[in-house]
């Protein structure tokens, strides 16, 4: 998969595109990303890009010149959607994440100043992504947090001991607790259950602790999922746990 990205600010992007299994996944191919510095596309000697808003007020609107120039320069023959990081976009999920993994390339405008002419967004924008309910002084961590989100999904990023398919929001719950050694760390114990080789108790352990945190932390998360047999049982059981009858 290819990333195209355009700011006024790409080396902000070394690191956290360059470092652990992202930057091992560029190395071996799985994903490019390129970053355009949209300033590169002010013509003006003082390559101006942006400007003071019609009807006043505070804050400067990213001209639509500039914009353009840089969408199209970097969108070439190939189409490619263009996303625009706002805290006016669709919330960022895994689900969207999962579904931005099957296209083939992705064009991230990140803004640094208040909003971009509206007339880029009205013809230039295909999609608008928010990572979540705060305002950010841009929209490279939103870009890079999309790109980390998507580019773990791609065949071959992860390894198998960090398979995308066991994660929280894959399963529709949140993880349970995890334990290394000692098996008695400062007086506490790790749960005599995960010492005990038995798959099958441990397996279900799992899943009931995992419905635990999902319950206690995350209710929504629960109204949301399809629950077999096995999690309504467990569900049961913890309710009474808890001494209380709510949630179905
Ligand atoms: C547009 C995205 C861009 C308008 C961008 C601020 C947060 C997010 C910006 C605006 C951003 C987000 C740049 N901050 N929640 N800052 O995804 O008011």
């Amino acid at each position: 998969m290819h990333f195209d990205i355009l700011t006024l600010f790409p080396e902000m992007f070394a690191g956290p595109l360059g470092t652990s299994i992202i930057g091992k996944a560029r190395e071996k191919g799985l994903l490019s990303v390129d970053l355009r510095n949209i300033r590169d596309y002010a013509l003006d000697k003082h390559a101006i890009v942006d400007d003071t808003p019609y009807g006043g007020g505070a804050g400067m609107v990213l001209k639509a010149d500039v914009l353009v120039r840089a969408i199209e320069a970097v969108k070439g023959d190939e189409p490619a959607p263009v996303v625009y990081l706002t805290p006016q976009g669709r919330l960022f999920d895994q689900q969207l994440a999962a579904e931005l993994a099957q296209l083939p390339r992705l064009i991230l405008l990140c803004g640094h100043y208040e909003e971009i002419d509206e007339r880029v967004r009205q013809k230039w924008i295909d999609r608008e992504i928010s990572i979540g309910d705060y305002v950010l002084t841009g929209g490279e961590l939103p870009a890079m947090v999309v790109i980390d989100a998507v580019a773990r999904l791609l065949p071959g990023v992860l390894g198998d001991s960090t398979s995308a398919e066991q994660d929280s929001f894959q399963t529709g719950l949140l993880d349970h607790p995890h334990y290394t050694r000692p098996a008695e760390f400062r007086g506490m114990q790790v749960p005599e259950v995960l010492l005990s080789g038995n798959h099958e108790l441990i397996r279900r352990w799992r899943l009931k602790e995992s419905l635990r945190r999902t319950l206690l932390r995350r209710p929504d998360l629960l109204q949301r999922k399809e629950l077999s047999e096995e999690e309504r049982q467990i569900l049961a059981e913890l309710e009474q746990e808890f001494g209380k009858e709510e949630n179905k």
